[in-house]
């Protein structure tokens, strides 16, 4: 029964299949053991030249459900959540651990760190190259009704949790005159404030007479709904990364006016900068892209998407180039204005699987070549002629393999990515 199901066509096809699943199998284990899978989010160029990174790991990523149900926060010492640099030649400079999920890194003059750790529900200073906290702002030391008195106790502000509660994604920062301010994005609030840091500093901090301005609130999703990065723009307005509202808007600082929307096609966009020829660059996440577009005229002038998977925000760097964080993909790019790639950082798993799987189907394709050659000129050599077929068939099959796998590589990885940030929203 056995010897008659086993014909040399099924046995090839079942040790490909065998070599198929234990080969990805150990390529996925060697790969989250050594915590190789990371995913970023913000990437910035240093004013060093260096290129500085927020990463955690794609195991966190599917930790994340279970976090949120259970309430368990991550451990203080995990190395899958970090901040690292690295130069130009993608050597390790400098890494710090102690965070949950680091969203985003702002480079102070002088030379300290404003984090975003979003796990933790704070902002940090951190004294670089030291890794002292030097400053902390967490919303839930806020009296928020003092903010607002329509914020009582009741309200989402005051029923603080101990993971991930506010969702504090961003923070930036602005010179005013007299006084420093933050920007500072609580996704969870569906908000973001502004803080004044100089009084901060000065003390007692986590003062909230010391938010000065405040856009959004908690469940208006006219106003804001899930948003990202916003930023200071040059004519003192605030733009903001609307991204559950699949829109960027821009809001009047002094009137809290909506003054601007650009929202064609959109899926969620997390971050919109503003660059010197007065274009918009958006990272639109769900489409996988990075483009720039005409504020005026509100037309798309350039993008790039090559192999993206959800990035989370792109920067324009002083030479003209776009710096962009792939996501999941595990990789920084640094791309010209042509969309070539100029500089890279990291290994993409992704593409590892894509490869490797590449070269299983040929090395299977050849050597069912092999065999089945010798396995005729044995047998019979009048059946010589036949070879020719078998040869077309062997090659047809690998191209065929080949052709299979990456689409169900890239139609797992498009599922992955719809699962993990829906199930993340
Ligand atoms: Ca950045
Ligand atoms: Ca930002
Ligand atoms: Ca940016």
């Amino acid at each position: 029964m056995i010897t008659r199901f086993l014909n040399r066509n099924r046995i090839a096809l079942l040790s490909f299949l065998a070599l198929f699943l234990i080969s990805n199998v150990t390529l996925y284990s060697i790969f989250i053991d050594s915590n190789m899978m990371p995913a970023y989010l913000d990437v910035d160029r240093k004013s060093n030249g260096n290129t500085i990174i927020c990463s955690f790991s794609f195991q966190e990523i599917l930790n994340y459900q279970n976090r949120m149900a259970n309430h368990i926060p991550v451990e203080p010492n995990s190395t899958d959540h970090k901040i690292f640099e690295v130069d130009r030649n993608g050597n390790k400079v400098w890494e710090m651990i102690g965070f949950a999920q680091p969203h985003e890194i702002v480079e102070l003059a002088n030379g300290h760190l404003l984090i975003a750790d979003t796990g933790y529900d704070r902002v940090i200073e951190v004294d670089y190259p030291n890794k002292n906290i030097v400053w902390e702002w967490k919303p839930e030391l806020i009296n928020w009704t003092k903010v607002n008195s329509n914020w009582g106790s009741g309200h989402y502000y005051d029923q603080p949790l101990v993971f991930d509660w506010a969702h504090l994604n961003d923070v930036d920062f602005k010179q005013r005159g007299t006084w420093n301010a933050c920007l500072i994005s609580m996704r969870n609030f569906d908000m973001i404030v502004e803080v004044n840091y100089t009084a901060e500093k000065n003390g007692p901090s986590n003062n909230p007479d010391n938010i000065v301005w405040y856009y959004g609130d908690y469940g208006n999703h006219s106003l804001l709904y899930r948003q990202h990065n916003p930023d200071y723009l040059s004519n003192g307005n605030i733009i903001i990364s609307d991204s559950e509202n699949n829109r960027i808007i821009e809001v009047n600082y002094t009137t809290k006016k909506v003054e601007w929307v650009y929202q064609g096609g959109l899926d969620w966009p997390r971050d919109a900068d503003e660059m010197p020829d007065g274009n918009l660059l958006i990272t639109d996440s769900l489409n996988s892209r990075v483009i720039k577009i005409n504020k005026e005229s509100k037309e798309i002038v350039w993008e790039y998407k090559g192999d993206l998977i959800n990035p989370y925000e792109a920067d324009l760097l002083e030479n003209g180039n776009v710096l962009v964080g792939n996501g999941i993909g595990g990789v920084v790019y640094e791309i010209n204005p042509n969309g070539v790639i100029v500089w890279r950082y990291g290994l993409s798993y992704l593409k590892s699987v894509v490869y490797l799987n590449c070269i299983i189907s040929i090395l299977m394709g050849a050597v069912f070549l092999f065999f089945t050659y010798i396995k005729i000129r044995t047998k019979n050599k009048a059946r010589n002629k036949n070879i020719e077929n078998y040869v077309i068939v062997g090659i047809l099959i690998s191209f065929i393999t080949i052709s299979i796998i990456i689409l169900l590589t890239y139609t797992s990885i498009t599922i992955l990515v719809f699962r993990i940030l829906f199930s993340n929203r």
